[in-house]
């Protein structure tokens, strides 16, 4: 296709440059195929340099106030809130999901810009009394450094600033490898950050595939951080490598998550969450609800009336504000959902709806997917335990509670959780025994808010979370200060029973 698509640059140490080999890649409409720009296919000389800027940038860019960098901030959430139609608009040409959501999606980066801010007045550590007399003490949070970002393309925006806002209220600086799919509305956040004031070559960032931009970022001895979100099969790989050099490492990886319904449940509510669960954002989200784990009581009568609403969704552009579902991403996320129906089929789960390529008309154009339910589903098989990341939702029969949480727990992921009842005493036990980092009463499996901490179990993360205060504590190092103000040697942990 030829096509007269912008090119864009890479952004290192303030300015806008292109690979070194003057070479580019395509950013494809999903919905469309239309090529919305060319990109710098960089490599590790790009990389490098990105983190020499950072590097470089960080000496001063600790020493601004804290609150002076809330501030930039501050100014970052008013221009995303100015530009924010236009930020979606590009969002859902280059990724897909309809435009309620893109605007949803900026909206999580606008509250993730004035939560940070905030942050800039607090970064709280804590003083508490010391052992010895005329002695104090101050647990203080120092930046590691440079932080790498590697953000995948289902939030192209709100992820970013999830890794980035953090990491430079607490004066770190950044370089970013946004996913190749949705580069142009990460370019778009960091030109907003230069326009609000971000001295140069805080924040970088740098175009192309993990396989070489990633890798040199990995590898990079002034590389302090690496923060990632994106598939298990990567998330190991990151960890794995980023060992060798003892770096620390956060990572946001897959999710099987699953909507329980009970015998008491509001069935009506609950078919509205699964639906949006499950087949919001294509099902494209790592918290997308991918296993109803019914109560064999209820589990008919809600099939039935769950169907009809599947076939009603309209599948379409997510520029046309009366589509329901947009495209997946591309080419071969879409290979691999319909695998997933074969394979559905060949473990021996009934194809209730959906199942196939949606090739009708326009939707030629681009990669849809007819929104997928399978019943009869068994919790071992792989339809039931292995991350599809599309539109495709599998049913579960249970006959209790206590099977339902034996059921969603026995996963080896444990990102969120959603339990439909109205029993109060049955959702304390859901509390108490369901292991996921997000648990939803009487709502669906996504919608998690930036003031608290996102992350979960098992093969989902390493143990850290985003967002929230517990988000601060990736990209910040506990440093404690002792003062001994009694002008001679006290000993510590020593006996002093002479006190
Ligand atoms: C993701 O899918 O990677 O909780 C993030 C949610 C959103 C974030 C999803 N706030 O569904």
């Amino acid at each position: 296709m030829t096509t007269t698509a912008k090119e864009f640059q890479n952004h290192i140490g303030g300015k806008w440059q292109s690979a070194q080999s003057g070479k580019t890649f395509p950013n494809h409409n999903p919905a469309t195929g239309e090529i919305i720009g060319h990109f710098p296919l960089s490599g590790k000389s790009e990389a490098d340099a990105a983190v020499a800027a950072a590097r470089s940038a960080f000496d001063k860019w600790r020493l601004v106030p804290a609150p002076k960098r809330g501030e930039i901030l501050y100014r970052v959430g008013e221009l995303l809130t100015r530009y924010k139609e236009d930020l979606a608009r590009t969002m859902t040409r280059e990724m897909g999901k309809v435009l309620k959501e893109t605007r949803g999606d900026v909206q999580e980066g606008i509250d993730m810009a004035y939560y940070m801010g905030g942050e800039g007045r607090r970064l709280f550590g804590y003083t508490v009394p010391v052992e010895l007399p005329n002695k104090s003490g101050v647990a203080t949070r120092d930046p590691i450094g440079v932080v790498a970002c590697i953000t995948p393309w289902n939030f192209p925006i709100a992820i970013p600033t999830w890794k980035m806002f953090p990491a430079l209220v607490a004066g770190n600086t950044v370089v970013i490898k946004p996913a190749s799919d949705t580069p142009l509305s990460a370019l778009r956040l960091v030109e907003i950050l230069y326009e609000a004031g971000l001295p140069d070559g805080v924040v970088n960032i740098v175009f192309g595939p993990g396989g070489t931009v990633g890798e040199a970022l990995l590898h990079h001895p002034d590389v302090a951080v690496v923060s990632f979100t994106g598939s298990t099969e990567s998330g190991r790989h990151v960890a794995i490598e980023a060992a060798k050099s003892l770096k620390r490492v956060s990572l946001e990886m897959g999710g099987k998550n699953a909507v329980i319904v009970l015998d008491d449940a509001d069935l009506d509510l609950a078919i509205e969450g699964i639906l949006w669960s499950a087949y919001g954002t294509t099902g494209q989200r790592c918290t997308a609800c991918s296993r109803v784990i019914v109560h064999s009581a209820v589990r008919k009568q809600l099939i039935e009336k769950l169907v009809p609403r599947i076939e009603q969704l309209r599948l379409g552009n997510g520029l046309d504000e009366t589509v329901d579902v947009g495209p997946v991403i591309n080419a071969s996320q879409l290979d691999k959902i319909h695998s997933y129906t074969g394979i559905g089929k060949a473990e021996g789960a009934t194809l209730v709806t959906g199942g196939s390529i949606a090739r009708e008309g326009e939707l030629a154009r681009g990669h849809f997917y007819h929104p997928t339910l399978f019943a009869d589903v068994r919790p071992d098989m792989r339809l039931a335990q292995e991350e599809i990341f599309g539109p495709t939702l599998s049913v579960i029969e249970v006959a209790s509670i206590e099977e339902a949480i034996a059921v969603n727990n026995d996963s080896k992921f444990g990102l969120s959780s959603a339990i439909y009842t109205q029993d109060i005493n049955r959702v304390q036990r859901a509390m108490r025994d369901i292991t996921s980092g997000i648990l939803y009463i009487n709502s669906g499996t996504t919608g998690a808010e930036i003031q608290f901490p996102f992350g979960g179990n098992r093969g989902t993360g390493n143990g850290h979370r985003e967002a929230g205060i517990a988000g601060i504590d990736v990209f910040t190092e506990w440093k404690v200060v002792y003062t001994d103000y009694s002008g001679k040697l006290q000993k510590a942990q020593i006996d002093q029973s002479e006190l």
